[in-house]
């Protein structure tokens, strides 16, 4: 397949609510969709990263940059969506931008041929079970409202971002308020220290299905020792950028969930792999989020479809974030969403829509030889 065009837009969507985690607040969606042309059609990816870097090290200006000086001009002559890692592999980090353009290329391998993502990758289910994640609020009941409406619109699992002075309280009036059943986890996006360890134990008391990142993406120390301390699963996020680091931190006994986002890995063939040493260890995963549009969540259902992914994903309906998609809209049906089955991502660009969220664009013409990184 040749490239004839690289078109990268800086989205800004409005969110329906302001997200606050214990590291940033959004309350527009601002990122990058990708679209390349090929001789073959064209093929779309969402490319997550943010104003600043602050959740990893790409930013939407470092990215634009990126892109235009090392990424694209390594995508001259014939590629494919599978050699996509293998062009950019000289490039040092830039894992969002990485997979955004192997997705983007993918999705038009497969939009050519017929195939769906979820068929490529090897999905084994039609549906994916999904949560909501829920930002950090002003007040308790400010947050046990929203976990009350979010269980009205049928999520059967509940995520609560924490940080250091707002945990163990609302933690233990959340499941007080929506009783034992209800599964529910906690992510610290990294906010806590190795002081923190016998508090965050004491959090099993809660019945929590898992303790998500509690400690910074570098210290898996702290993750080893609240592991060792506690019987709530420790899962890592942020920690994990491949599959090897995946392996180290399993075999550490850092963690017994992994959540798995493509744009912090590398891409969906990245991701697949992580998948699949996760499940030769029996260690399950599932799909984080990054307040993709449609076409990021459709291609997360697809990766979500996977025999591994057995915990409920961040993946949620269209109604939980934008008041207006880029896609169709996603609604959820008994606690999942359907896993897109037409060729490619399966959903369909609204060009309107896209047009009307851009604050910035830029255009790229891959050159006819390949650059040497
Ligand atoms: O539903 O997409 C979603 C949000 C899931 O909590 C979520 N994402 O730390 O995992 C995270 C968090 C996040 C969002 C991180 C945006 C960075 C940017």
């Amino acid at each position: 397949m040749l490239i004839h065009h690289v078109e990268a837009r800086v989205l800004d969507m409005p969110l329906r609510l302001p997200f606050r985690t214990s590291q940033s607040l959004e309350v527009s969606r601002r990122a990058i969709l990708i679209r390349v042309d090929t001789d073959r059609g064209p093929g779309w990816a969402d490319l997550a990263v943010e104003d600043h870097p602050i959740f990893g090290h790409e930013f939407i200006e470092s990215t634009r940059l990126a892109l235009r000086t090392v990424l694209v001009p390594a995508l001259a002559g014939e590629v494919s969506g599978a050699r996509v890692a293998a062009a950019l592999g000289r490039v040092a980090g830039h894992r969002a931008a990485k997979s955004a353009l192997e997705m983007a290329i993918l999705d038009a391998q497969l939009r050519a041929s017929g195939l769906s993502l979820s068929e490529y990758l090897g999905g084994t289910r039609d549906r994916v079970r999904v949560g909501v994640s829920i930002g950090i609020t002003e007040t308790v009941d400010e947050l046990i409202g929203l976990v009350e409406g979010y269980l009205a619109d049928g999520y059967s699992r509940i995520k609560l971002k924490v940080q250091p002075g707002w945990d163990e309280i609302l933690i233990g009036r959340v499941r007080a308020a929506i009783g034992d059943d209800v599964e529910l986890q906690v992510d610290g996006n990294g906010a806590y220290t190795s002081a923190d360890v016998a508090h965050l134990a004491r959090f099993e008391r809660y019945g929590l299905t898992m303790l998500e990142q509690p400690f910074p993406t570098a210290d898996l120390r702290s993750h080893i020792r609240l592991a060792a301390a506690t019987s709530v699963p420790v899962c890592l996020d942020e920690s994990i950028g491949s599959a090897a680091e995946a392996l180290a931190a399993i075999e550490s006994g850092a963690c017994s969930v992994v959540n798995i986002k493509p744009a912090r890995v590398g891409g969906y063939l990245e991701a697949r792999r992580i998948h699949d040493v996760c499940a030769a260890a029996s260690i399950p995963v599932w799909c984080g989020g990054m307040l993709e549009s449609g076409v990021g969540r459709a291609q997360n259902l697809a990766l979500a479809s996977l025999p591994n992914f057995l915990l409920a994903s961040d993946i949620s309906a269209t109604d939980r974030y934008f008041a207006r998609d880029i896609t169709e809209r996603f609604d959820l049906v008994d606690g999942a969403l359907p896993v897109p089955t037409g060729p490619g991502s399966g959903v369909t660009v609204d060009l309107e829509a896209v047009e009307d969220f851009t604050v910035a664009r830029d255009d790229y013409e891959p050159a006819k030889e390949p650059s040497h990184v």
